[in-house]
C-alpha cells in the first residue's frame, strides 16, 4: 500500500473554483453529475498545473452544464461538438490541459463521429462521459447507450437495440486510456482524472451513474442508489472488456476500473514534431 499522504482541497479552495452565483445548479436531487464536478476541482487544484492552463469543453445537455458552474476558461458549445472544439484548442494551445466533459448523448449518440476519429488519431485531450443511460436533459428518450430492454420515454414498450459498451468500444479503436467508475468512487474518479492529465494521447473515463428521474432502472434516493452501486460494483482493471456490457438487470454486476493505460504518442506531439521539421527553426 501506497503510504504517500495525500492533502485534499478543503472546501473553501473547493468553492474557489466554483462559481457558487450560480447556484441552486440544475441537477436533480440524488444525481451523480455533482459528484463528478466536485472530484474534477480537486484534481484541477492538485494537478500543480496552474488553473489558468485547464480548459473546460462541454455540448448540451445536464452533464454538459458543467463549465456553468466551474470557474476555469469553459466552453459551452452546441449539441455533439465539444470534441472538435476541444480538438482545436490542444492542437494550437498545447500548453492547455482541455478536459470534455459530456453526456452519453452528446458524446456518442449526437457526436459519434467525432468521437470515434478523436480516439483514431489518438487526440490530447481528456474526456469524461456521465452516462446516465439517456438523455436526461430533453426528458429521457434512449440513446446509444440506453441498455436493452430499457423501458424509456421512447421505448415504453422496452428498448429493442442493443447499446454501445463503452470501454470495449473506445479501448478497440486504439484509445491509450481508458477507465470507469460509478458516482459512488469519488476517491477513484481524482485518481483517474489526475492520471489522465498527464497521459499524452486520448484519455477516456466513463462514469456510470443513471438517471434517476427518466430511468426506470432506479427511482431511489440516493442513499439507496448508493447502496445499490455498492452491491453491483466489481472493481476488476484486468476485465475482459467484451463482458462489461452494463444491462438493465437489477442484479447484473458493474464492472469497474482502469482498464487501459499504455503509452502511445499523441496527433498533437506527432504534429508539433512535424511541424518543427517541416518549418525548421526560422533560420533557413
Ligand atoms: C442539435 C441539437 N439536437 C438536439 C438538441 C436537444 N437536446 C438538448 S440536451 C439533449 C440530450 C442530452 O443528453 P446527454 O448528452 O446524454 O446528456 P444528459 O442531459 O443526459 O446529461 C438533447 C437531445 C439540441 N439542443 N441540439
Amino acid at each position: 500500500m501506497s503510504s504517500e499522504v495525500v492533502i485534499r482541497p478543503s472546501i473553501d479552495e473547493i468553492k474557489s473554483l466554483m462559481r457558487v452565483e450560480r447556484l441552486p445548479h440544475i441537477w436533480c436531487p440524488s444525481c451523480g453529475i455533482g459528484i463528478v464536478a466536485k472530484a474534477y476541482v480537486e484534481a484541477v487544484l492538485r494537478s500543480g498545473k496552474p488553473v489558468d492552463k485547464h480548459v473546460l469543453v462541454s455540448g448540451i445537455g445536464c452533464s454538459s452544464r458543467m463549465p456553468g458552474y466551474i470557474k476555469l476558461d469553459g466552453y459551452h458549445v452546441i449539441h455533439g461538438r465539444a470534441i472538435p472544439f476541444a480538438v482545436g484548442m490542444k492542437t494550437v494551445k498545447p500548453e492547455l490541459e482541455v478536459t470534455v466533459f459530456a453526456g452519453d448523448g452528446d458524446l456518442i449518440t449526437i457526436g459519434g463521429n467525432h468521437f470515434i476519429h478523436a480516439i483514431r488519431r489518438n487526440d490530447d485531450v481528456n474526456v469524461i462521459m456521465i452516462n446516465n443511460y439517456t438523455y436526461g436533459m430533453t426528458g429521457g428518450q434512449y440513446g446509444g447507450t440506453t441498455p436493452p430492454g430499457s423501458r424509456t420515454l421512447t421505448s415504453p414498450y422496452g428498448h429493442i437495440e442493443g447499446s454501445f459498451n463503452m470501454p470495449l468500444f473506445v479501448a478497440s479503436l486504439g484509445a491509450p486510456f481508458v477507465a470507469r467508475w460509478t458516482a459512488l468512487h469519488y476517491r477513484q474518479i481524482v485518481d483517474t482524472i489526475l492520471e489522465m492529465f498527464k497521459v499524452d494521447g486520448f484519455a477516456f473515463l466513463e462514469v456510470v451513474t443513471p438517471c434517476i428521474i427518466y430511468t426506470d432502472m432506479n427511482r431511489m434516493d440516493a442513499v439507496s442508489f448508493m447502496k445499490m452501486f455498492r452491491d453491483r460494483v466489481v472493481i476488476d482493471h484486468n476485465a475482459d472488456l467484451r463482458d462489461v456490457a452494463l444491462s438493465v438487470d437489477p442484479d447484473s454486476k458493474i464492472v469497474v476500473g482502469k482498464f487501459v493505460s499504455r503509452e502511445s504518442e499523441s496527433f498533437q506531439t506527432k504534429y508539433r514534431r512535424l511541424m518543427e521539421k517541416v518549418m525548421g527553426d526560422g533560420s533557413g
